[in-house]
């Protein structure tokens, strides 16, 4: 990879090269379609421009990490207290996780063991729900754990947690599933109310936000999201959390590599000024599929307490690739990864703005571009499925009050991290933007038998699948994916 830290030697690649093959060879005496299926995964992912804003690929360090015997070993508990013998290694890689975290991200405390995002949401709620609701609770009975109330006050106590309020950005507004959705636990959890954008700008509107936790007054405010392509200034939450005594929770997930890169510093990076802060590590941060949980010295006891709170045995496996993956982070080189991020989502939001394609909020300043379609004539999910013919990957979103529904929705949401480790810069970027808007123009939503544009179906111009694919492969081959890697 041209971008990444773990950039091998040709001898390093060559070797590399050979021990894949040696282990697909493994797999493949017991399972040839998995082997086979491996091999066509790097095929296709060598082949297509990734732009999904969520995806990105991992160091062959950071892969190589996760395919060893710690997968193998129990380790429920905490570092140097499991309710398992034997892991003192797993104590090793998991502290290693914990120690690089607070140091790239200066947090008072970690925890590594979230297997995912949701998971790393999950450890925050109910760790803020134990330090705010349980905790005062147990004092005022004077006793030390649930086991030691009374029926009745555990019945009192199920009834205050169940009674919580989370104010969170609305999904149509660039917010996550996790931050109240109805059809996910944190939308049952909690009595939820979100916070939109302007409907103007596109911007967050801080002024709405301070109005609605006011009246909502929630115990936990969320801030983050997954499709807003603008920053948000922390300072500026945490101060209206306080207002409410609410507790600032940040779901960093998708900037999280714009953090550790210090591209978001000052009012803009989460960890001074929030409470709890959750992530991903597999996104913008550029390491294994997994979560993460930062946390205030007031928190951590109960951010701690994640398994068995609502999690199982680690996958320690997983945790020994964060830790890769943060070291990594550490270095010099990912800043200035991360800076090509913000760098080159500028530089295709300007493609499509020269190109007269219109952007939720006018353009970016992180690494998401939230194209609207509807300009285009056509719905998110056409506009996706055309593009995917062409070899461009992508997905579709919606957009603020989207007048297609969250299905067929009327977005579609790019992101750079993913090329940009391919060693993408600004011209390779304009001229994604230049393919993606001719794909479109030469697409049109094919009419239903009751005579109106479907939703779902689109013919494409002749040629434009077979231009396009060309165009990317010659963008593609000038920026190889783990270059010196050839399977046999
Ligand atoms: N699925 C992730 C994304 O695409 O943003 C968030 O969970």
């Amino acid at each position: 990879m041209t971008d990444s830290p773990s950039s091998q030697s040709a001898d390093l690649a060559r070797r590399t090269s050979e021990a894949y093959d040696a282990a697909l060879e493994v797999i493949a005496a017991v399972e040839p379609r998995v082997a086979e299926a491996t091999r066509a995964e790097l095929a296709d992912q060598r082949a297509s421009l990734k732009l999904i804003a969520s995806e990105n690929y991992a160091s062959p360090a950071v892969l190589l990490t996760m395919g060893t015997w710690f997968s193998d070993k129990y380790a429920e508990g905490t570092i140097g207290h499991r309710f398992y013998a034997g892991c003192q290694n797993v104590d090793t890689v998991e502290a290693l996780a914990a120690e690089h975290a607070r140091e790239l991200f200066g947090a008072e405390y970690a925890y590594a063991q979230p297997h995912s995002g949701i998971d790393a949401n999950l450890v925050a709620f109910w760790s803020i729900l134990a330090h705010r609701v349980e905790s005062p609770a147990l004092e005022k009975h004077a006793v030390k754990n649930v086991n030691e109330l009374t029926e009745a006050d555990w019945e009192e106590l199920r009834h205050d947690l169940g009674n919580q309020r989370m104010l969170g950005m609305s999904l149509d507004a660039g917010g996550h599933l996790t931050h109240g959705f109805r059809p996910n636990i944190s939308g049952k959890m909690f009595h939820q109310r979100s916070y939109g954008t302007d409907p103007e700008t596109g911007l967050l509107d801080y002024d709405r936000v301070r109005e609605a936790a006011r009246e909502f007054r929630p115990l936990i405010l969320v801030a983050g999201y997954s499709a807003y392509p603008r920053r948000i200034d922390f300072a500026k939450m945490r101060e209206i959390a306080d207002e409410v005594d609410a507790t600032l929770m940040v779901d960093m997930a998708h900037f999280a590599g714009l953090v550790a890169g210090k591209v978001f510093t000052g009012n803009e990076d989460p960890v001074p000024h929030a409470h709890v802060v959750t992530t991903t590590t597999h996104k913008s941060l550029r390491g294994p599929r997994g979560g993460l949980v930062l946390a205030t010295e007031e928190f951590a006891p109960s951010v701690d307490r994640g398994c068995p709170m609502v999690l199982g045995g680690p996958l320690s496996h997983v945790m020994a690739a964060k830790a890769v993956a943060l070291a990594e982070a550490r270095q010099q080189s990912f800043r200035d990864y991360a800076q090509r991020i913000a760098d080159n989502a500028k530089s295709l939001a300007d493609g499509f703005l020269s190109r007269g394609a219109k952007l939720v909020t006018g353009g970016t300043d992180n690494h998401i571009v939230l194209l609207d379609v509807t300009s285009f004539g056509l719905t998110g999910r056409q506009a996706e499925s055309a593009l995917l013919d062409a070899g461009v990957v992508t997905n579709r979103n919606s957009v603020p009050s989207d007048p297609n529904g969250a299905w067929y929705t009327s977005g579609i949401r790019f992101g750079t991290p993913a090329l940009t480790t391919r060693g993408f810069g600004h011209d390779e970027f304009d001229r994604v933007a230049e393919l993606v808007v001719d794909v479109l123009s030469s697409t049109t939503p094919k009419t239903t038998s009751a005579g109106a544009p479907s939703k779902a179906t689109y013919t494409l111009e002749d040629g434009v699948v077979e231009r396009t694919r060309a165009a990317s492969a010659e963008l593609l081959d000038k920026h190889p994916l783990y270059p010196g890697l050839e399977l046999t």
